[in-house]
């Protein structure tokens, strides 16, 4: 299985990645604040790469629930020094979270390799062009409605069916606009438009959305349906299940989650992996007999 960005072909047949989450926002859920300031934010990068993440996912807009949207320009003044920064001081692939076809084009000049587009290609029409253009790598996650609407009641008849169909849809109208099928990986969107049954209920169908074979992306760190099913509001506090989920999701067939500790979900993405792919068993030289254990 391979996932080919502008820069980087990742095989994830049997290696999984970290995509570390880098938020130049006032407002993120999780980790709103923290690297608002450009030098600040490139220092987390870099810091997130130390601990083993394979890729970063810089965002600068909120997508939190009933978040106020941020036009171009300022999603712009927030993420492009942060692209040039860490682009100038790591050749790792840098993804751009964003719905705005211009945004990710300015990002993609400024050095980045991905587009993270949550809407899955339903927000901005220019966006599909834009990924075919500049050959970048595309994850295309399902979201219903916007941020600011998406929780409002959440609705479904089989959420599962439905995430699929639009994700087959969304891979349609990609290769249409000439995007080869081996630069897209899909995300089911844990937590956009979904209620905390929705969500179970797509964690438990994770291999449905590996669509045409495409590699999976998750994203449950620190959400707050982890919250709610074990009564904490702190999103600090979420750490243990997200990382537990990171390895069972993996088993699962996932393979890149995105994380804010990327220390810890490295940690359980690896172990699992020594698990599901044991190294090929040297064979003893002819003639050679083992020695009993
Ligand atoms: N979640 C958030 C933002 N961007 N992108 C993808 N592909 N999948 C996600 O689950 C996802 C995303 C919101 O989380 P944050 O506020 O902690 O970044």
């Amino acid at each position: 299985m391979l996932w080919r960005t502008r820069s980087h072909t990742f095989d994830l047949t049997h290696r999984g990645l970290i995509m570390g989450v880098l938020n130049v926002t006032p407002d993120s859920f999780s980790d709103g604040g923290q690297c608002f300031d450009p030098a600040a934010a490139i220092a987390r990068g870099l810091a997130l790469i130390a601990d083993g993440a394979d890729l970063l996912d810089i965002g600068g807009e909120s997508t939190r629930p009933g978040a106020t949207p941020v036009d171009a320009a300022e999603e712009l003044r927030r993420i492009l020094p942060v692209i040039l920064g860490l682009r100038a001081r790591t050749s790792i692939p840098l993804s751009i979270d964003t719905m705005k076809a211009r945004v990710a084009a300015a990002a993609l000049h400024a050095g980045a390799d991905i587009i993270n587009d949550i809407s899955g290609l339903l927000h901005d029409p220019a966006m599909a062009r834009v990924a075919a253009e500049t050959q970048a790598g595309l994850v295309l996650m399902h979201l219903r409605g916007t941020p600011r609407t998406m929780q409002l009641q959440p609705e479904y008849t089989d959420v599962v069916a439905e995430v699929r169909l639009r994700l087959l849809a969304a891979y349609d109208q990609a290769l249409a606009a000439g995007i080869h099928p081996d630069r897209l990986a899909f995300d089911p969107g844990i937590g956009f438009g979904k209620t905390l049954d929705h969500n179970l209920d797509l964690l438990r169908a994770l291999p449905s959305f590996q669509i045409h074979g495409r590699p999976v992306l998750l994203g449950v760190s620190r959400k707050s349906f982890l919250g709610r099913l074990l009564d904490n509001t702190d999103p600090l506090a979420r750490e243990a299940p997200t990382t537990a989920l990171t390895a069972w999701s993996r088993q699962r067939g996932v393979r890149i989650l995105r994380v804010h500790n990327v220390k810890a979900n490295a940690q359980a993405l690896r172990m699992m992996e020594a698990i599901l792919h044991p190294p090929e068993p040297a064979s003893p030289p002819s003639g050679d007999v083992p020695l009993p254990t």
